[in-house]
């Protein structure tokens, strides 16, 4: 096939089915990415260690509030909520690499190389230095990477003082027996640290997809050194399991592992996650209720979680927990669908942890989560947390502002964002689908 035939379909198949399930593309994209793999087991297991039930809990945990007073947006963008708010920033994008093979996240080893790292959804992690990418790769586990759509090797995460431990972790989709299964796993670099070796793989965890869709793929260490995993609730449409909701189902939730002390090859859960101890609960549990949480970061500065929610037909949402959180926040899905009742419809509220900033799908169908900048090339985006549509290219800004939150459009771009990135120095970059890591300035 030749490659502008590729881009082009895969451009297409990208527009209506990546990262979501909406609006009017709904029909078609249940056609094409919507069928369960043959003999696709519906019970996810994990592995190594596991304490998975089916059963779900019979009492609702409390939830944490959020420290922000929750706001209905997309606001005005003339009117701030606030006396002395500062002007919001005009961006641009500008490009700092070309040529990458449907990039889909970025990190920084922050080891003095110069280097980025980028990972290509086929399953290959590029090194990018000077703006050009390298042209043997870091790594290429195509061989073990079922791809695409929703599927592929979809996010990296370095844990602190990467520079001296050689290694990292990835998130990836497989096929084993049949079944299409998620992994996390540890790879090591080589002696030449451009270097990691395909066979060093060490599988942290693994649970199985029942449906090629939401498949999650983020991977981030938290300020408090644990990894957290975004996990979506298995794929086909409205959670018709309502697995988000079940405690004792790892799918439509975010976990929090330790993979940094103690094993070498798996993980420990934090005797500090919220269900621990509790019955008929998956104890790596940190939140729940979250549909297809693609991307999400931690603020470099103050350790707050901004978690992007992908929605089904109508509301994409931002979901915010304050460094201070001790987990076990019910984030509504599929009860709510950004601050909407999905099913039931009408629903009762009551305890979950509605998003600080909405949008409907007239301005979007599928929510890419950023990170809240926190560089010194651009003053005027201190603080304010970028996150974009993969469909509609918009990037918006969002900044607690008084008790609330205020948010606004900053460019309307051409790109199909698949992802950003956060060097660390703090400077934010956008990634585009189609080949090119851009970096956020201000004109
Ligand atoms: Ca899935
Ligand atoms: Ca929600």
């Amino acid at each position: 096939m030749t490659s502008k035939k590729y881009r082009l379909i895969l451009f297409v198949f990208l527009a209506v089915a990546v990262f979501a399930v909406s609006g009017c593309t709904q029909a078609l994209a249940e056609e094409i990415i919507h069928l369960p793999l043959v003999g696709n087991g519906e019970t996810p297991t994990l592995t190594p260690s596991s304490t998975a039930t089916t059963a779900p809990p019979s009492t609702v945990p409390a939830t944490a509030t959020p420290t922000h007073t929750p706001l209905a947006v997309d606001t005005p963008t003339a009117t701030p909520t606030a006396t002395g708010v500062a002007a919001w920033p005009t961006i641009a994008l500008t490009t700092v690499a070309n040529g990458l093979a449907s990039p889909v996240d970025m990190a920084d080893p922050n080891d003095g190389s110069g280097r980025l790292f980028v990972v290509e959804q086929a399953g290959r992690v590029r090194i990018l230095r000077n703006g050009q990418p390298d042209a043997t790769p870091l790594l290429d586990i195509t061989d073990r990477v079922r791809c695409c759509g929703e599927r592929g090797l979809l996010g990296i995460a370095l844990p602190p003082g990467f520079s001296q431990k050689g290694y990292f972790y990835l998130n990836y989709t497989t096929d084993t027996a049949g079944r299409l299964q998620t992994r996390v796993s540890r790879f090591r670099l080589g002696a030449d640290t451009d270097i990691a070796d395909p066979n060093s793989e060490q599988i942290v965890l693994a649970y199985d997809q029942p449906y090629n869709n939401h498949n999650g793929g983020g991977l981030a260490f938290g300020p408090d050194g644990y990894l957290y995993i975004g996990v979506g609730d298995g794929g086909s449409g409205g959670d018709p399991q309502n697995r988000a909701q079940n405690l004792g189902d790892i799918l439509g939730k975010m976990l929090r592992i330790d993979v940094e002390t103690d094993s070498p090859t798996a993980y420990t859960v934090p005797p500090s996650n919220p269900f621990v101890g509790q019955p008929n609960v998956l104890s790596e549990i940190w939140a729940y209720g979250l549909r297809n949480p693609w991307r999400y970061s931690f603020d470099q500065q103050t350790g707050d979680l901004f978690i992007a929610d992908v929605g089904q037909n109508a509301w994409e949402e931002i979901d915010f927990q304050a460094a201070a959180s001790t987990g076990g926040e019910n984030y509504g899905w599929r009860i709510t669908e950004g601050n909407h009742c999905y099913n039931p419809n009408p629903c009762d509220k009551t305890g979950l942890v509605l998003p600080v900033a909405e949008y409907d799908h007239t301005l979007g169908q599928s929510v890419t989560g950023g990170f809240v900048y926190r560089g010194t090339a651009w003053p005027a985006l201190q603080g304010i947390y970028l996150y974009a549509d993969y469909v509609s290219g918009r990037i918006w800004g969002l900044r607690p502002a008084g008790s609330g939150w205020e948010n606004r459009l900053l460019l309307d771009s051409s790109h199909n964002i698949s992802s950003f990135g956060q060097d660390a120095a703090g400077e934010v970059y956008a990634i585009d689908h189609a080949g090119a890591i851009l970096r956020v300035v201000v004109e």
